[in-house]
């Protein structure tokens, strides 16, 4: 996996006078099946998630509400990106390890996952993971 394969991903959006509507439909918008949904709020000023990358879950983020960055990796080379919109995601591979921070006041990320959340997906030590992500 390389973090070119992270990519954006627009979703419409419905804009009249009560304000804007982003709808996401599961097999036309996300690239794999949704089996799982969950989001981050109330994250304090300052604070970082993530730190881990997934052996086979793939995800894609969306700043349902306010901003936050993400830090990618595969092990070779890293790339920062900037989430400030509720009508668009990045999709994450497997196998990218990542690092959220700079969250804004009252920021919402929302994820939707391609599977049940499982400890044993999860590398949560960089160089394991960095070994992993370069054995051939
Ligand atoms: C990711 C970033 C963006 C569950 O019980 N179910 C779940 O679906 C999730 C995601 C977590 N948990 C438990 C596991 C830990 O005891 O919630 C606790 C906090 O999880 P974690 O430290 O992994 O949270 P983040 O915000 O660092 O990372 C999460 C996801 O784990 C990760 O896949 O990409 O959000």
């Amino acid at each position: 996996m390389s973090v070119e394969q992270c990519r954006w991903l627009d979703f419409p959006r419905i804009e009249d006078q009560r304000g804007n509507l982003t709808f996401v439909e599961a097999e036309r918008h996300i690239p794999f099946a949704i089996r799982r949904v969950y989001y981050l709020y109330d994250v304090p000023p300052g604070a970082a998630r993530g730190g881990h990358a997934h052996k086979q879950l793939e995800q894609v983020l969306i700043a349902a509400s306010g901003s936050f960055d993400v830090m990618l990796d595969d092990g070779y080379a890293n790339r920062r990106v900037t989430l400030d919109r509720a009508d668009r995601g990045l999709y994450v591979p497997r196998m990218i390890w990542r690092e959220l921070d700079r969250f804004s006041a009252n920021s919402i990320c929302l994820v939707m996952a391609s599977a049940y959340y499982t400890e044993d997906d999860y590398f949560r030590d960089y160089e394991e993971f960095a070994g992993q992500a370069r054995t051939p």
